[in-house]
């Protein structure tokens, strides 16, 4: 029998920089994991779950806190990016409108975009937001993991009822897979871990051309 490859604990990354929009994000620098959800389903609870660090990305008891797109150098290689939760109705339309496309702009147009981790509150999952990402990334052929987070709300079985419905309803998505996660508690961060660390470690193929271009959009 094969011994189990050992993962670590968590994936260092310190805050890079923030950008309003895609002209203004840093350069790529390998590969590049963005981390979306509608606003307070714990987007920054989780990046801080996964560093082990809790002052990595704000996280607020307000909606809306994270307001531009969060990039963060991880250690081992790659980026991870927080991104402007969708949804937050306080923030006026107009600033909602600036952020919704930015981060629209972004998942579009950013290369380097290895995979997009899709925070969901396990007990209000697919919501429209969601169901627009998920036949998005289909389209786009681009690697989707969804977290069903604050599964430490639910009971175990509540939790597999869950999982088992959205898997089913996202059968035909060659590239989505599911999990339940707690960012409260750290349940489902070895999944994480494993899947994430395969992200990093296939950075798409740039072209040096198409990502000038790109940066200008
Ligand atoms: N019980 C529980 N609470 C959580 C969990 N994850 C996040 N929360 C709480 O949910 C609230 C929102 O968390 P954030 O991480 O700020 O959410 P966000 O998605 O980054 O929100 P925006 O930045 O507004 O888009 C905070 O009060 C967190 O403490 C979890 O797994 N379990
Ligand atoms: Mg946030």
């Amino acid at each position: 029998m094969t011994k189990n490859v050992s993962l670590p604990e968590r994936l260092e990354a310190t805050f890079l920089t923030s950008a309003p929009d895609l002209k203004r994000c840093p350069p790529p620098a390998g590969a590049e994991i963005a981390f979306a959800g509608r606003s307070n389903a714990g987007k920054s609870s989780v990046l801080n779950q996964l560093t082990g660090n809790r002052r990595t990305a704000k996280v607020s008891k307000t909606p809306g806190r994270t307001q531009l797109l969060n990039f963060f150098d991880v250690r081992s290689g790659g980026r991870f990016v927080d991104l402007p939760g969708y949804g937050y109705a306080k923030a006026g339309k107009e600033a909602q409108k600036t952020w919704q496309n930015s981060v629209n702009h972004y998942l579009s147009y950013r290369d380097s975009l290895s995979g997009i981790v899709l925070v969901m509150d396990i007990r209000h999952p697919n919501q429209n937001f969601d169901k627009e990402m998920l036949d998005w990334a289909d389209a786009s052929e681009l690697p989707i993991h969804v977290l069903l987070n604050k599964a430490d709300k639910l009971s175990f079985g509540a939790q597999k009822q869950a999982l088992n419905k959205l898997e089913g309803l996202y059968q035909s998505h060659a590239t989505v897979s599911f999990q339940t996660f707690s960012a409260a508690k750290g349940d489902g961060k070895v999944e994480l871990i494993a899947k994430l660390l395969h992200w990093l470690a296939q950075p798409p193929q740039l072209d040096a051309d198409n990502d000038a271009a790109d940066q200008s959009v």
